[in-house]
């Protein structure tokens, strides 16, 4: 499974969700509300705290079409049979990833900049992640914001589908298309919020109303 529905890309946080208990619960109210693919990512995990969670979030999304990608962590991915990695641009490079995980994987890649999305095969990477297009503090030492322009730019030098994300709410879901991004990719909008699977549905109502 290559094609991965990009809609609504819940990225999991370990601080907001409260945990990895509150990951899993996060996932599966996120993924009730429309949320179509599910990243594990928890930079202090370990490769086997990875796994554990990602056996329960693999459990608790099984039958209900959402896909799980694991972040940065090639091992974790593997050995929980997930959908899908995404890698950075500062991890092990996309076609030695491609290499370990073999050819039924889905490949993401995070791409700041429209030379970085030029230099994409899309033999190997099967989307990216493009942004940040707001500041977050989400995410510490991330690249420059490249706003809607920026992403415009970047998703047209793209070979592959993108998706977008950072500082990403409901109310960018249009321009985000308008961008020509598949979907949107959130933290902050879903994880942490009092009722995240309300919070996922009025990200799809907002993509919907976009003509997404
Ligand atoms: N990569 C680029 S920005 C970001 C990641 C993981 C964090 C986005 O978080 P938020 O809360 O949706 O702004
Ligand atoms: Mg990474």
């Amino acid at each position: 499974m290559r094609r991965l529905d990009l809609s609504l890309y819940l990225v999991l946080d370990p601080d907001l969700c409260g945990g990895a208990a509150g990951m899993v619960a996060t996932a599966r109210a996120a993924v009730a509300g429309g949320v179509t693919v599910v990243q594990l990512r928890d930079k202090g995990a370990g490769t086997s705290g990875l796994i554990a969670t990602g056996r329960a979030l693999r459990a608790a999304l099984a039958g209900t079409g959402a896909a799980l990608v694991v972040n940065d962590d090639v091992e974790a991915a593997v050995a929980i049979g997930a959908g899908g990695l995404h890698i950075g641009q500062g991890d092990m490079a996309p076609a030695a990833a491609r290499a370990r995980i073999g050819a039924g994987m889905a490949l993401g890649l995070s791409v700041e900049t429209v030379l970085q999305a030029r230099a994409v095969d899309p033999a190997v990477v099967d989307y990216i992640g493009a942004g940040p297009v707001f500041a977050t503090a989400t995410k510490a030492d991330h690249a420059p914001p490249v706003g809607f322009a920026g992403l415009a730019r970047i998703i047209s030098a793209s070979p592959v589908p993108a998706v977008a994300i950072g500082g990403l709410k409901a109310a960018h879901a249009g321009p985000a298309l308008a961008a020509g991004a598949r979907g949107v990719a959130v933290v902050s909008a879903i994880c942490g919020q009092p009722a995240p699977e309300a919070a996922a549905r009025q990200i799809v109502l907002a993509l919907a109303s976009a003509g997404g």
